[in-house]
């Protein structure tokens, strides 16, 4: 089954779904492997697998080689460039940064990984990435004209930008580790103008956070940072998962 198909019926059954992010440069293959196995056990409905920085080439691939061998998991990756497209993954999100000040982040390495993607079949999934305050590694990287916590009706334009220009996801970013998740009224504005895909990721420890976001709109809630630092991982992600499945009552 596609991916893209595959997590909208996770959507409509449970309500939301969860997707675990791995960055192939914060731990080994065989690691990540078991990242992947404990966030399957937990519940979780795909990997995501990218990062900002050193997250290409022969690491990228073993990674995904190593998060597949060990997870039936669709593997969609999250490249912050050309250089983070692998072809063991099952797809790509195939992302512009809208609010970056460079256009490298827009259609520049897009150009550059278009023909790759094709080449190794990846189903490339449409998506506006929208960095909002603190924006984190992903929001200075990818020189990102931050949106500022208080200005949800950017934000809202930009997701209207994204239906416009034929987009068929929204990711609302606050960047990895971030002290703070993406704000629940933003979720709720983007939500009003934007009837795709809606991800939030970032700062998104707790369940409650999730749940909050899942009720004000958010189909997919992305996790990282809790299944790096935490010992307890399965434990971490069921509890999120749990409370997502909840808010539809599922
Ligand atoms: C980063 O949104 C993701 O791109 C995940 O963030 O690591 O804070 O969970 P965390």
């Amino acid at each position: 089954m596609k991916v893209e198909k595959y997590l909208s019926r996770i959507i409509s059954r449970d309500g939301a779904a969860h997707l675990t992010l791995i960055d192939p440069a914060k731990q080994s293959p065989k690691v990540a492997g078991e990242i992947a196995s404990d966030a399957e056990r937990a519940g979780s409905s795909g990997i995501m697998v990218g990062g900002s920085t050193r997250a290409g080439g022969e690491l990228l691939d073993r990674t995904v080689v190593a998060v597949k061998g060990c997870s039936d998991l669709p593997v969609i990756l999250f490249p912050a460039s050309e250089a983070g497209i692998s072809k063991h993954a099952d797809a790509i999100f195939f992302m512009s940064m809208l609010n970056s000040r460079d256009p490298y982040f827009i259609s520049g390495a897009q150009m550059l990984g278009a023909h790759l993607v094709r080449k190794y079949k990846l189903e490339a999934l449409p998506m506006a990435y929208i960095v909002v305050e603190p924006g984190g590694e992903a929001g200075r990287v990818g020189k990102a004209e931050l949106i500022p916590r208080d200005k949800s009706e950017l934000a809202a334009a930009y997701a209207l930008a994204a239906k416009y220009l034929g987009m068929k996801l929204v990711y609302l970013e606050a960047g990895s580790g971030a002290g703070m998740p993406v704000p629940v009224e933003m979720v709720k504005a983007v939500r009003k103008i934007f009837d795709g895909t809606l991800i939030v990721g970032g700062g998104i420890r707790t369940p409650k956070a999730a749940l909050e976001r899942v009720r004000a709109g958010a189909d997919v809630i992305v996790t990282g940072t809790i299944v790096e630092k935490s010992a307890d991982r399965v434990a971490r992600i069921r509890g999120i998962v749990r409370a997502i499945r909840a808010s539809a009552g599922a």
